[in-house]
Order: structure tokens, then sequence, then C-alpha cells
């Protein structure tokens, strides 16, 4: 295991700090390269390896590859929902020709394995609301959802035509302290904490009722190793597993919040937003990745909103 040599790319995104920070501890910082077109982020700093690298040049990507003895590349790099929609060609451009890109090269190199997520986007209103099943109606209404649905089955197809091992999970809205969201429409979910302790008001962009799929970091960072370590011939699904964390409201979260901010107000102002969270389910069914590689939450609304109010306080005396 310790001769594996991880490629991150998009490392210095929501996803990708905490995700090199922990298959460094895992796998040794120096087998564990991260990469992003942005400026490094502060918490990778003098933990291993950095180069700043865009996904799209790929020759630069191949020649990265061959020359760090890559064998296994974690995909991040992408436009999310909501700036999606306000560039939709270049979100598919960056989220469909990325991943084209790693799947070729993975090809060629014979790299071992890839890891690409997606996301809870795919799903469109007509798939079913309620416990959204594994194999659905698949007809998403974003320009971001419609990229990821188009990359699942290109892992599908990379891994049948060529044997690429690339695997993939669903990931619903995703709630972390350590890095920042990038333009999703469940960053609310985040932001909410830290107005909540700044302000005591948080001004929310979707209805009080709008019910999404989420989870908290540290269970997307545990699902996705786990995925990774996986057995091959466990993983049954090679599109992209639904997960499931917790399923709340912005009303909901707010009343969790209060439950530590007394004073705490929340006003709603529903904007572009509001039609993307409204085109998702409100909950996953993730019953195929519990039996397949044993996957389970470890999070729910409760046990979060401590966690982060206590890890964002922390952050503040520290600064
Ligand atoms: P993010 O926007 O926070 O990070 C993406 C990173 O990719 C950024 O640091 C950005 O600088 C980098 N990047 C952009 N273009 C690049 C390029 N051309 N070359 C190299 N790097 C580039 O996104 P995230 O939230 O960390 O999401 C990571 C992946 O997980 C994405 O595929 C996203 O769709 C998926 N996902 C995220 C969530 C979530 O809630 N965060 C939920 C579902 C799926
Ligand atoms: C977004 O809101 O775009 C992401 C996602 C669910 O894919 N958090």
């Amino acid at each position: 295991m310790l001769k594996d040599k991880i490629l991150i790319i998009g490392a210095c995104g929501q996803i990708g700090v905490e995700l090199t920070l922990a298959l460094r501890k895992i796998y040794g910082n120096n087998h564990v390269v991260a990469a992003d077109l942005r400026e490094e982020n502060p918490l990778l700093k003098g933990t291993g390896p950095y180069v700043t690298l865009d996904v799209l040049n790929k020759e630069m990507l191949h020649v990265m590859v061959i020359r760090q003895n890559i064998t296994q590349i974690y995909l991040l790099a992408a436009i999310l929902s909501a700036t999606g929609e306000k560039n939709p060609l270049l979100a598919w451009s960056l989220n469909t020709q990325s991943l084209l890109n790693v799947l070729e090269i993975a090809e060629i190199e014979k790299v071992k394995k890839v890891y690409w997520p997606s996301s809870i986007a795919v799903f469109g209103p007509s798939s079913p609301k309620v416990k959204c099943p594994q194999k659905t109606i698949l007809e998403p209404t974003t320009a971001y959802g419609i990229s990821k649905f188009a990359g699942e089955f290109w892992c599908n197809y990379f891994f049948h035509r060529y044997k690429v091992d690339v695997r993939s999970i669903r990931y619903p809205g995703l709630i972390s302290y350590k890095s920042q969201p990038g333009g999703g429409t469940t960053d609310y979910a985040v932001e909410i904490y830290y107005d909540a302790l700044e302000e005591k008001k948080y001004n929310c962009f979707l209805k009080e009722d709008t019910y999404l799929p989420m989870m908290y970091m540290p269970d997307a960072i545990r699902a996705t190793i786990e995925l990774m370590e996986a057995p091959a011939e466990r993983i049954s699904v090679r599109t992209s597993y639904n997960i499931h964390g917790m399923s709340f409201s912005p009303k909901e979260i707010a009343a969790e919040i209060k439950k530590h901010i007394p004073g705490f107000k929340i006003t709603y102002n529903p904007d572009y937003r509001q039609p993307i969270a409204d085109s998702w389910p409100q909950s996953i069914d993730d019953s195929v990745a519990r039996e397949d590689w044993k996957w389970k939450p470890e999070y729910n609304l409760e046990s979060m909103s401590s966690d982060m109010l206590k890890n964002i306080r922390l952050k503040k005396v520290e600064r």
C-alpha cells in the first residue's frame, strides 16, 4: 500500500483540503501530491508536495502522471450547481473534459485507481423525492447535473471497455468548517453556522421547508476512502453510488442552532438557487452502498451542529 502515489486534482477546494490531509495520514505526506489552479491552501502548506495544474491541459497532466509515477488519481476539480447555472457551458466543459482527460491518461498509463465524485444533482424533478433509489429516472435540469450524469456513464464506459478501476460517490450537500464551499446550492448549510456565530442572524437563499440530503465532511471523507480501499469485487456500481447522511430543511437547522445560540434569527429570501434545490430529492436510499462496501454514516444534525459550532469558535480564537 505504501508504494502507491496519489494525485489529487482540485486539492484546494472544500473536499480537496480535507481529503488530501486524510490521505497523507494514511499513505505518507510525500505519497500524496496536491494539485490545483489556485494558490496552495494554507492548511496544506508544509504537509506535502503541491503543484499548480490546470486539469484541462492534458499534456501537462500526462507528463505529471508519468514523472511522479502516479498510481491513483482523485479528480475533484469542478464547477458546482449554483455557479454552473451562471455559466452552463463552462460548467459542462470543465466538468466533462477534466474527467475525459483523467480517464484517458489513466487508461494509457495503467493508473491503478481513479476517484471522481458525482452528486445528488444527477437526479431531477422526475426522480422520486423521498429515499431516492440507486437506480431510478435520471433527468437532471441543471448544467451541473447534466455534466455529472454524463460523467457517471463515462466512468462506467471506461471501466467496462478499458478496465480502468474508476469509483464514484453521489455526494449529498457537504458541510464542513476547514475550507469554504465553492458555489453550490447546499452552501447555505455552511454559511448559516458562521453567520449565527458572527451576527446571530442568517438570511437564507432557500425557503424554510426545502429538505435536502446533506452530510458532514468527516463522514464524506471516510466514505471516499472506504470506497477506494474496498476490494474491486465488492464494487457492483460503476456509475456512482448513492450515499446518505441526513436530511433537514433551513427551518430545522435554524432550530438546532438556536439550542446553542438562543437569540439566533433566520429570514428567508429565496433566489435562483430555489428551483435548483426543488429539482433534487429530499432524501436518498443508500442501501446498495451499505450492502457492497458496508457504508454507514456517523453524524446526524445534532452531533454535526455541536461539532461545527465548537470548531468555528476555536478557529476564531486561534486567529
Ligand atoms: P470546490 O469548488 O470547493 O473545489 C474545486 C477545486 O477545483 C477548486 O479548488 C478549484 O480551484 C479547482 N479547479 C477548478 N478548475 C480547475 C482546473 N481547471 N484545474 C485544476 N483545478 C481546478 O469543490 P468541492 O466542493 O471540493 O467539490 C469537489 C468535487 O465534489 C466536485 O466534483 C463536486 O461536484 C463534487 N461534489 C461536491 C459536493 C459538495 O457539497 N461540496 C457535493 C456533491 C459533489
Ligand atoms: C451543490 O450544491 O452544487 C453541491 C452538490 C450537492 O453537488 N453541494
